[in-house]
């Protein structure tokens, strides 16, 4: 992040409470830029990193952390240029095909996304996609909610990297399998709703190989001072643009040597 901190200790708690009443009651609100246009994204980060100490201090369990705005079809459709990082908890986790209720998201959309699992720390500055692929201990695919909390889903990288990079819900499934024994970049997808298809891609959509979208969020942890822990379930970011879903809508990703993963939605 090139930019410094500009906002107060107190504008960032303010604009912390804001975003997680957004999230919590599952309202829509103006994008943060609104009012502070000319936050930068270090001020974002420290919001999201005040919402994660909330959560924490909640009982929610951090399991992770997500790259999102990763590929080319998701920046355009978002309109920005630049990928960003969420974090995940075990709250936002839903198992494989089951019913995940709308009626608690704002915006929902579907992303189709490879998912790492780690078996050894990683810490940045300076890390790389080979770094990443040595720390992996397997790979398996999944699908990403994602929620943005800003009117009319118009929004801008400070608002959302704020919003926790949009993250709501996530599920991992399919086949679990050993990064080795594949060719991450070539990985194709297929994402269905309803049985039509809805969006199609193949992995090096993802900064040319999702193993360098992690690198990327251990790099920009760094500079936040964090690190990735073994055991961290880490999502690569969108193959596809993400695709909205409403109660009574099924998805499914089928990719290419994973197998699939499911969802369906219910009000
Ligand atoms: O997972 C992501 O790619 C984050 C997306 C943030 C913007 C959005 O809500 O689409
Ligand atoms: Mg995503």
């Amino acid at each position: 992040m090139s930019t410094s901190i500009t906002l107060s200790r107190e504008d960032v708690v303010r604009l912390t409470e804001r975003v997680e009443g957004a999230q919590k009651r599952a309202v829509a609100i103006p994008k943060l830029t609104e009012e502070y246009p000319g936050m930068t994204l270090a001020d974002s980060y420290a919001v999201q990193n005040e919402l994660r100490q909330r959560y924490l201090a909640q009982g929610h369990r951090l399991v992770g952390w997500k790259a999102g705005l990763t590929s080319k079809a998701k920046m355009r459709q978002m309109g920005v240029d630049v990928p960003s990082i969420g974090f995940l908890t075990d709250r936002m986790a839903r198992p494989e095909n089951s019913a995940i209720t709308l009626s608690d998201l704002v915006h929902p959309r579907v992303e189709c996304e490879v998912a790492f699992v780690m078996k050894a720390d990683l810490k940045g500055p300076g890390c790389t996609s080979a770094d990443v692929l040595a720390a992996t201990g397997y790979v398996l695919p999944a699908i990403e909610i994602i929620d943005s909390r800003f009117h009319g889903f118009k929004f801008d990288l400070e608002s959302v990297v704020a919003d926790n990079s949009s993250s709501a819900r996530f599920v991992g499934g399919g086949r679990a399998r050993y990064a080795d024994d594949l060719d991450l970049r070539t990985l194709g997808v297929v994402l269905e709703k309803n049985g039509e298809i809805a969006a199609m891609g193949a992995s090096a959509a993802v900064l040319g190989h999702p193993a360098e979208a992690i690198a990327m969020l251990v790099n920009i942890l760094a500079e936040l001072g964090e690190s990735l822990p073994a055991g961290s379930f880490v999502m690569s970011g969108g193959i596809t643009e993400a695709i909205p879903v409403k109660a009574g809508d099924h998805v499914i990703a089928r990719f290419q040597e994973l197998g699939s993963v499911g969802a369906r939605f219910v009000a």
